[in-house]
């Protein structure tokens, strides 16, 4: 049930007390060995020496994406590249790529913390894994691959895509637990209907999905339809990759793995700490990183801590799913509305696929949002007049949602453009 119990359970005072030492060395790891620490360091006349608490951290300065794409490749690495043994990077949407690298070590803490997560949800050495995260320079493949094997279970690297010989793999090899995005299971939920596969007669247990924002709604929708237990889990390669955080499958929460990572949630705007239970921006320090240690790394993921013990008997945070990111935010008639709120009411509602897509356009100097929503057949082909009415259901459950109204309009069954991967949500015709 736990991978590293004297690690998962330890005591809040045992755990401090680590992170502080491993806080000392890497900050001493970042100052002696990466410039750009340094610098920003002297800059604000920081004498690391003096950084002596978990609250000291506070008066160091924040690192973001942009540092990390001004440094582009290695100019953050805390190693030669001689001892790098791994390079991923992040295609990022816009522009430039943030590159990470690790050393054999890194690697080693890596697998073992990918196999906690996995552990979490419910696999263990009897398993087989099917992998359909991509392979390549994204972490979602190899980094849960690598757990998977530490575990000890059969793993199948598939990777993503290909959604019938993923279900051919399924029945032939008797998957137990299928690993990937949560818009990629439905996806191979629905083909599996289309196939006419009846899933009694799969072998799927878990499945342990993450990389982007879900809801609970959407966590029923695939849990129903591929008759497993589905968990959430979190990470992004700037930090390490999947790993940081994993729902166990009490699920209510993500265990954030705080001997590795320390957390703090901030107000983005004015960066001061919020309390513990509000929600604000995740900011990640890593502990134990060589090759790529980052500190104060603003992930710009929403979410808010829950300190409440988990019936699970682990002792680390959780953190709630991420609703969303600072950039995901839309701000429509000034209200700030994010996808994962429309997703939750769509998924409420009785007659309507697990599929949707957010349009935001400029009319004049005013932002519209129409949301498409998939429809059934039966409702599609039905009369106008319950179309209206459903229009008219979605429409009033947006708005007390969102505190403001948006249009919705229905579309036929697959318009919708299906993922492998992340999931696009929201069209933006504002900057076209
Ligand atoms: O998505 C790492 C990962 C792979 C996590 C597989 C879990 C499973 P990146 O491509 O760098 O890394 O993207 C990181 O994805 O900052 C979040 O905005 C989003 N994200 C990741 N996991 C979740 C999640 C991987 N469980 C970015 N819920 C992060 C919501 C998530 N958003």
């Amino acid at each position: 049930m736990y991978w590293e119990p004297d690690k998962e359970c330890m005591s809040r005072d045992e755990l401090e007390q680590l992170q502080i030492e491993r806080l000392e060395s890497t900050l001493n790891r970042v100052y002696m060995n990466v410039p750009f620490y340094r610098k920003k360091f002297d800059e604000i006349k920081i004498d690391i020496d003096e950084i002596r608490s978990l609250d000291d951290l506070r008066r160091l300065p924040f690192t973001t994406k942009n540092d990390l794409r001004e440094n582009y490749p290695y100019r953050l690495f805390a190693v030669p590249l001689r001892e790098v043994v791994r390079i991923h990077a992040s295609s990022g949407t816009t522009g430039m790529s943030t590159v990470v690298g690790y050393t054999k070590n890194d690697i080693k803490t890596w697998s073992n913390l990918a196999a906690r997560v996995l552990t979490a949800g419910g696999v263990t050495k009897d398993d087989v894994v099917q992998i359909a995260f991509a392979y390549g320079l994204f972490t979602g493949g190899f980094g849960l691959h690598y757990g998977a094997e530490r575990i000890g279970a059969s793993v199948i690297p598939i990777s993503s895509g290909n959604t019938q010989k993923q279900i051919k793999i399924m029945q032939d090899f008797k998957t137990t637990a299928l690993v990937c995005t949560p818009s990629y299971a439905l996806l191979i939920a629905d083909t599996l209907r289309e196939m006419g596969v009846n899933v009694n007669s799969l072998s799927l247990k878990y499945g342990l999905f993450g990389a982007e924002p879900w809801s609970e709604g959407m966590r029923n929708e695939i849990q129903e339809k591929l008759k497993i237990i589905a968990t959430d889990n979190y990470g992004l390669s700037e930090v390490m990759g999947p790993g940081v955080a994993g729902e166990c499958i009490e699920r209510n929460g993500l265990h954030i793995n705080e001997d590795h990572f320390l957390v703090e949630v901030i107000n983005p705007e004015t960066l001061e700490p919020v309390p513990v239970g509000e929600t604000g921006e995740l900011v990640i320090t890593t502990l134990t990183k060589e090759a790529f240690p980052v500190i104060r790394f603003r992930t710009r993921d929403l979410t808010r801590l829950i300190s409440e013990p988990c019936r699970c008997g682990r002792k680390f945070i959780r953190m709630m799913r991420v609703m969303g990111r600072t950039d995901d935010m839309l701000i429509i008639k000034g209200v700030n509305v994010f996808p994962s709120q429309i997703e939750a009411v769509l998924f409420d509602i009785e007659g309507t696929e697990p599929h949707y897509q957010i349009i935001v356009d400029r009319k004049g100097h005013l932002d519209e949002v129409t949301v498409l929503v998939e429809v059934s057949e039966t409702i599609f082909f039905d009369e106008m007049k319950k179309q209206n009415e459903l229009i008219e259901t979605i429409k009033q459950m947006l708005a007390t949602e969102l505190g403001i109204s948006v249009e919705v309009k229905l579309v036929e069954k697959k318009t919708i453009e299906r993922t492998e991967g992340k999931a696009k949500r929201v069209i933006d015709r504002r900057k076209f």
